[in-house]
């Protein structure tokens, strides 16, 4: 076989290079993104860590870095079937597993801590009523072993569980550094607890966690600050989706909120904010957020993410519109991405129909692409 490659001649895209980001050392910018799979064995406790598990992760850890699915902090943060949890001993243990083959497998690997606040049902809490700032009831259904119920009418947060709460996610943070992690993402987007915090469309409270724009950011702030005391700052991002209407949640001025939060995390020196651009799996032509602006105040490090292409991947971290570039559904239809975006070479498509499902199909059995030899 003739190749003509001149290797000297080429300069591989920065998309392609490693980064440090906080103390973590990524080997590329390309991130697999958070995302709820529902394959935790939820019989046994909402386990994490099954060969198909494991099998899932391992496939994938050709990304410099895995934000993993969605991990509730306690039951009650739950909102979903089958997530795997932080928050037990035989979870930590689930999660070793995970950990030690993405990191043979030569990647690195945070855990997303989640509450999913008024996002659930007491058919998914174990009977325990969902909690929310305030009692703001979310339009929308939610799926259950009962099938498809009305999300309910949340229980407003008393004052004094607020700081419990904070405590959950600090020991979900030691639980994940327990269990192997390289550090945690703070979930932080989507309409979820931290969320109904910080916007007005779910948050109204009168007290110090409520109103004005400093209160909203007080409990996502309470919480950067207890993660990052327990496992240091450099190991702590959190997501952030200033204008997704995802759960329907909105805020009536997005910009004066989230660039208020982007000013104080700043302050903190965490490792990273990764941004959802638009509407969380939509449009990313979303007004309300001025991205590049958020870019260059941060001085960390900025991932972004939403329904970004391999060019598109390109350029933006070529031209510094990102540091790094969050994938979600091409990493799920194809485990191999990071080789596949560098040979240019196609994609799988997705299969929407598996990707709450059980089992292997549309999880583990994806096929790497034909390498020739
Ligand atoms: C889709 C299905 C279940 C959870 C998010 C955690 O939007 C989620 C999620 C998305 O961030």
């Amino acid at each position: 076989m003739y190749t003509s490659l001149n290797k000297s001649a080429v300069t591989a895209p920065k998309l392609f290079q490693g980064l440090r980001i906080g103390d973590i050392e990524i080997a590329n910018r390309v991130v697999m993104a958070p995302m709820t799979r529902s394959r935790a064995d939820e019989a046994a406790g909402d386990i994490p860590g099954s060969e198909l598990n494991i099998e899932y992760y391992r496939q994938r850890s050709n990304a410099g870095l895995i934000i993993t699915e969605g991990t509730p902090v306690s039951p009650l943060g739950k909102g979903y079937l089958a997530t795997p949890g932080i928050y037990s001993d035989a979870q930590v243990e689930g999660w070793k597993k995970i950990t030690r083959a993405v990191h043979e497998a030569g990647s690195k690997i945070v855990a997303q801590i989640w509450h999913a606040g008024r996002v659930s049902h007491p058919a998914l809490t174990g009977g325990m009523q969902p909690v929310a700032p305030s009692a703001v009831q979310q339009k929308g259904t939610v799926y259950t072993r009962n099938g498809k119920l009305e999300l309910p009418m949340p229980q407003a947060l008393e004052l004094a569980e607020i700081a419990g709460i904070v405590d959950e996610f600090r020991r979900g943070a030691a639980n994940a550094m327990r269990a192997g992690f390289d550090g945690v993402e703070i979930h932080g987007a989507n309409g979820y607890l931290v969320d109904q915090f910080l916007r007005d469309g779910a948050n109204k409270r009168t007290d110090a966690y409520g109103g004005a724009i400093e209160n909203r950011c007080r409990f996502a702030l309470e919480v950067v600050d207890a993660v990052a005391a327990e496992i240091g700052a450099g190991r702590v991002g959190i997501r952030l989706s200033p204008v997704t209407p995802s759960n329907d949640l909105a805020d009536s001025n997005p910009q004066a909120v989230f660039g208020h939060l982007v000013e104080e995390l700043n302050k903190r020196s965490i490792a990273y904010i990764h941004f959802v651009e638009g509407a969380a799996g939509g449009s990313r032509d979303v007004p309300g957020f001025d991205f590049i602006r958020a870019r260059r105040s941060f001085k960390g490090a900025y991932i972004a993410n939403n329904g970004y292409d391999r060019e598109m991947a390109i350029d933006k971290v070529e031209s510094g519109w990102a540091d790094a570039i969050a994938f979600g559904r091409l990493y799920i239809a194809n485990p191999d991405l990071v080789q596949r975006l560098k040979a240019n070479a196609a994609l799988n498509s997705l299969n929407f129909r598996t990707i709450y499902a059980s089992g292997a199909v549309g999880y583990t059995d994806y096929p790497a692409m034909d390498v020739v030899g």
